[in-house]
């Protein structure tokens, strides 16, 4: 049975600023949901977004108060054992509220894989790979600084793909940081843009032409979410894959886009779906329509991070790899074990649940009061 659903606001600063188009973080919030049943077992989730509402249409404290106030209230003494119902309930009778569905159901799963003692991987259909790539974000606003801290992820064989903010500054002044990254970089790394929808139709098939000819292998998001058509036009004149991010809230978004055949690739992100159910169902979308898949991140900590990595286990393709650094851009961490990085890949926990464990005292002094 649940018995009680409880939620906690954690902000961590960033080892650097990150600047993004829509904001630039020296912290991050964590929405942290824990679910605890009559039979001792407790589940774990989370929920991050972007510079309060900069980024989505929730934010953290909407999170933590529509949990609180409408949603958890409707499970208690329901049956932890039986996630699936629970959530049809929450589905059924709450509007929108993405984010706070996915940490909720998050926890659920948590808790039931728990129970089952397995890992929550093999709850989603059963993982097929144990490590995924990784990505990082370049995003200190500093061409030279950029060019160095991919240098040291290199040197460190922690990551080798690299995803450049832009959208901030003029075109032409993004296009030329790109591509001297790109040259500094060469054959070493793959590079990236996310323009996180800043540019018009106009703007995008001027930049987009020279960043395909300058070696970048990735246009993300650079129209605004949603002008489909736009990105489908894009998609049609150019070679360089295009990746539809803010563009996908979820299943019925990648199935009208995937009608339009409106993107290349799709950045899954379980809390921009909903949670992690209807996340495979924009995979399993992708997957029939031929669009390539990217395991997403919301810079979440490890909780969140480890949720999508359990999804991306079980994924037979991923021809795009992941961004799942969230951790490694925070300061502070609230998992007993940090998750393993190593040879540029995030090794997918294969404990039960989650395969993470939470530090309660730190925790508690990290927590918002
Ligand atoms: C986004 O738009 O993809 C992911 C990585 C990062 O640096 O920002 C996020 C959000
Ligand atoms: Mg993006």
């Amino acid at each position: 049975m649940i018995e009680k659903i409880e939620t906690f606001l954690v902000d961590v600063p960033t080892i650097r600023p990150h600047k993004l188009s829509v904001a630039t973080m020296n912290t991050q919030t964590l929405v942290l949901v824990r679910v605890l049943c009559a039979d001792g077992i407790v589940g774990w989730g989370e929920a991050t977004t972007i510079g309060g509402l900069n980024y989505g249409e929730e934010s953290p404290e909407s999170i933590k108060t529509n949990i609180d106030t409408y949603i958890a209230p409707l499970l208690s003494g329901m049956d932890a054992s039986q996630p699936a119902k629970a959530m049809a309930k929450v589905r059924k009778a709450i509007q929108g509220n993405r984010f706070a569905k996915c940490a909720l159901e998050t926890a659920l799963l948590d808790a039931q894989a728990r129970r089952l003692q397995v890992p929550l991987s093999e709850l989603l259909g059963g993982r097929v790979r144990d490590a995924l790539p990784v990505a990082w974000t370049l995003a200190s606003g500093d061409t030279s600084k950029d060019i160095a801290e991919a240098e040291n992820m290199l040197d460190l064989r922690r990551h080798r793909i690299f995803k450049l903010k832009i959208g901030l500054r003029p075109v032409d002044d993004d296009v030329a940081h790109v591509l001297a990254i790109k040259r500094a970089l060469g054959e070493r790394a793959s590079v990236r843009v996310d323009v996180n929808q800043a540019w018009s139709e106009m703007d995008a098939v001027r930049g987009i032409a020279r960043l395909e000819a300058g070696g970048i292998d990735l246009v993300e998001q650079p129209v605004k979410a949603d002008n489909r058509a736009a990105l489908a036009r894009l998609k049609q004149r150019f070679d360089v894959a295009i990746m539809a991010d803010e563009a996908l809230h979820g299943p019925n978004d990648a199935m009208a886009l995937a009608r339009i055949d409106g993107a290349d690739v799709y950045a899954v992100k379980i809390t921009q779906s909903g949670g992690l159910l209807p996340a495979l169902e924009v995979a399993t979308v992708a997957r029939l329509a031929g669009i390539g898949l990217y395991g997403g991140t919301m810079l979440e900590g490890g909780i969140g991070t480890a949720a999508t990595a359990q999804v991306c286990s079980t994924f037979p393709e991923l021809a795009w790899d992941t961004e799942l650094f969230g951790p490694l851009l925070l300061t502070q961490e609230v998992l007993r074990e940090p998750l393993v990085y190593r040879d540029f890949m995030l090794q997918v926990p294969t404990g039960p649940g989650l395969g993470v464990e939470i530090d309660d005292d730190k925790l508690h002094a990290m927590q918002r009061h």
